[in-house]
């Protein structure tokens, strides 16, 4: 079989559009190559506009399309996986009896976190940044996106199969939908309201799905602010070995 295969590789010529690898059939990627010049332009590029993203806490409530947010979760869901099981459910809602109902929660859980389960220390590391129990973006943004990871499927037969890497992928998911979110001129912020189980019951997700993030999505509020704080410099954020 492995020989066959071995075969079948060298016969198909570099640059053919789809070959057999082991057995299983893989497609040719399309790289862009580009040059030394473009590619110090486009990656600068990039890096500026990353830079201007903020996580804002303030939404206008202009709406936006159902298009554009199926096009941004479009984009998160080609975050890489493990073994590719895509583990994630990005649940959008406009809805404002369920944004209402997930506020109100919501703010039950973080007025425990505030008055005692968080410590000194953490809300003396969050008081630059002005959080409070209250999240009235909950309600104001035209979009609240909850992030479910995806802990084990079921098969044909009903049997549970565990996912891999569930909270990198997921992760990383997120990470590409604040960037989508960000490219489209829209604002969001992660929203860990802790405990959140109260999301699965509010939405009906079923048992094999854990709330992992909350997204409000919006356009930002004409004027918003955001706390004035420094990003770490590179060397504080890399080590290069050469
Ligand atoms: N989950 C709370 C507290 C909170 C925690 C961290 I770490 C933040 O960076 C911001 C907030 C909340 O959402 O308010």
């Amino acid at each position: 079989m492995l020989q066959l295969n071995l075969h079948r590789n060298i016969m198909s010529a570099a640059g053919e559009k789809n070959k057999l690898i082991n057995g299983y059939k893989h497609s040719l990627y399309e790289s862009t190559f580009l040059s030394e010049e473009e590619l110090l332009k486009t990656s600068k590029q990039f890096f500026d506009h990353l830079n201007k993203r903020r996580s804002v806490r303030e939404f206008s409530d202009r709406e936006v399309s159902k298009e554009a947010i199926e096009n941004i979760i479009k984009s998160a869901s080609t975050a890489p996986s493990g073994a590719h099981k895509q583990p994630w459910t990005f649940c959008a809602i406009s809805n404002s009896e369920l944004k209402s109902k997930i506020r109100e929660a919501a703010e039950v859980e973080e007025l425990e976190n505030y008055s005692g389960r968080m410590s000194e220390s953490w809300l003396r590391d969050l008081a630059p940044l002005g959080t409070t129990m209250e999240k009235p973006f909950l309600e104001a943004a035209p979009w609240l996106i909850v992030i479910f990871k995806k802990v084990y499927e079921f098969d044909e037969t009903g049997a549970k199969h565990n996912n891999y890497y569930v909270n990198e992928s997921v992760g990383i998911a997120c990470g590409m939908l604040i960037t989508a979110i960000h490219n489209a001129g829209l604002v969001t912020l992660t929203h860990t309201p802790s405990p959140m189980n109260f999301l699965t019951k509010v939405l009906g997700r079923p048992s094999n799905e854990r709330p992992y993030l909350l997204m409000p999505v919006g356009y930002a509020k004409n004027p918003a602010y955001v706390p004035d704080i420094e990003r770490k410099e590179l060397d504080e954020i890399s080590q290069f070995y050469e």
